[in-house]
């Protein structure tokens, strides 16, 4: 259990940094951040950029073969007159969701700050106005922490080692590329990030993958140094508290706070990415699209239901894993109505169910076919998704007794039966409602695991 795992490493962890994260010992500001994003629970993932214009999805440069001289046209036409930061944060808060991870440069190479490492950047578009500083300035304000996606994989740039790379290769470039330069113009940019927008909550890597050896072999490690020490300990060095994360679909590597999975919970993998294990002791994040893809698509009009989402979330905190939920907006600025229907509907359930998911760890039952638990103290939330008519049964209850059990909506009492080591829920019948919370208060732990 985190909690479990906290408290104890609270105890036997000071304030030691490494200078390596080879030898990485968190420090004490870094652990509570940990312990805080995994109660956290919820977060908003904005895919958002040049590549939201032509409307094909923030993959559009490497998928329509696009050169990067011919990219770079993008940031001619790059002004979201409809953009109100404001209101995107308020979105975020009335959905429920603590943080916010923003992307600040994806794949292409464009970047949404005042960057002096890349002409390539938002100030050189007719907007001309830093959206991360706009971000970091709004979320104070409203009092959620923001985290910002990097990607460690670059399409545009000459230096970035391209020969190897999976992708990007029809970006024209000619120049040789060069990982100790490239490198050097990372730390520069993360530097930034990390100087000038006040406290990051995280920073979040992608593009790993793009060195990897192509499918059907069986080594699946880097073809490139990433020289991830040094980028580590440089974060760590300027903001201890910041949590690192990288989309590398491995097991999480020394100088990581936190461990992702792209499109898949903790023991999936529906997506074909997620080959490894659950981290036992990191938090841990899913993250997850509203419709198809993470940025604007015009032919993408598939959105998922706001129960569909509810009950992903649940299954996540289920499975012990924090959810990072996509919105890809218009290049204007515009949130589409689809995605902002689907978090209010989220963000009504959590006014009356967020006890049920925030600050919880896993049920000591992994998700059913009816639904899931999560727990908190000596409470066991009861998630009923669908019983089909059929009595609820939890087997080897943890506990030697239920002192209490009712909906959690309006504190209606329910009957709970406890017999031989099996707690039962009887078939309502008037049926639940899909996402309904039972709680379920105990005493006595028999064990705990
Ligand atoms: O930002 C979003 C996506 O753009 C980015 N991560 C999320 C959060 C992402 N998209 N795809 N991927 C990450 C991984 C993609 C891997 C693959 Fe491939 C691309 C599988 C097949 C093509 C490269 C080539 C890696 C394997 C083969």
């Amino acid at each position: 259990m985190i909690s479990k795992f906290f408290l104890s490493v609270f105890i036997f962890v000071f304030a030691t940094q490494s200078t390596f994260s080879q030898d990485y010992t968190p420090s004490a500001v870094n652990m509570e951040a940990r312990k805080w994003f995994a109660d956290a629970r919820f977060g908003l993932f904005i895919h958002w950029g040049a590549f939201s214009i032509p409307g094909s999805g923030e993959w559009v440069m490497n998928d329509r073969k696009i050169t990067a001289q011919n990219y770079a046209q993008l940031q001619r036409f790059f002004n979201p007159t409809a953009f109100d930061v404001t209101e995107w944060v308020a979105l975020a808060k009335r959905a429920g969701m603590k943080y916010i991870t923003l992307v600040t440069r994806h794949h292409d190479g464009f970047s949404l700050w005042d960057t002096k490492y890349s002409d390539f950047n938002v100030m050189n578009s007719p907007y001309d106005k830093d959206i991360v500083k706009m971000f970091a300035d709004e979320c104070q304000k409203q009092n959620i922490k923001l985290f910002l996606y990097y990607s460690l994989l670059d399409w545009s740039r000459d230096d970035y080692p391209h020969e190897t790379g999976r992708t990007g290769q029809h970006s024209g470039r000619t120049g040789k590329g060069d990982y100790a330069s490239y490198l050097q113009f990372m730390k520069g940019q993360l530097t930034e990030l990390l100087t000038n927008y006040g406290q990051i909550g995280g920073i979040w890597f992608d593009g790993h993958w793009d060195q990897t050896a192509p499918e059907g072999e069986s080594d699946r490690s880097s073809r490139l140094d990433w020289k991830y020490d040094e980028i580590y300990s440089l974060i760590h060095d300027l903001q201890p508290q910041c949590l690192i994360g990288n989309n590398h679909h491995l097991t999480p590597l020394p100088g990581e706070d936190f461990q992702m999975f792209e499109r898949d919970l903790p023991g999936e993998n529906e997506s074909g990415l997620s080959f490894q294990n659950a981290s036992d002791h990191l938090p841990i994040e899913a993250c997850q699209t509203i419709s198809e893809s993470w940025g604007f698509n015009l032919n993408d009009t598939t959105y998922k239901t706001a129960q569909q989402l509810i009950q992903y979330l649940t299954k996540s905190a289920a499975l012990g894993s924090n959810l990072l939920l996509n919105i890809g907006p218009r290049p204007n600025g515009e949130i589409q109505p689809e995605f902002k229907e689907r978090l209010a509907a989220l963000g009504s359930w959590l006014q009356i169910n967020g006890e049920s998911i925030y600050g919880t760890s896993a049920g000591y039952l992994p998700p059913q076919p009816w639904g899931c638990l999560t727990q908190k103290d000596n409470k066991i939330y009861v998630h009923l998704f669908n019983n089909n008519g059929k009595d609820i049964l939890l087997d080897m209850f943890p506990y030697k007794k239920i002192t209490k059990a009712y909906s959690l909506k309006d504190g209606t009492a329910v009957t709970v039966t406890l017999r031989d080591g099996t707690a039962i829920i009887p078939a309502n019948s008037n049926q639940y409602e899909p996402s309904h919370v039972i709680v379920l208060e105990t005493s006595d732990l028999i064990l705990y695991r």
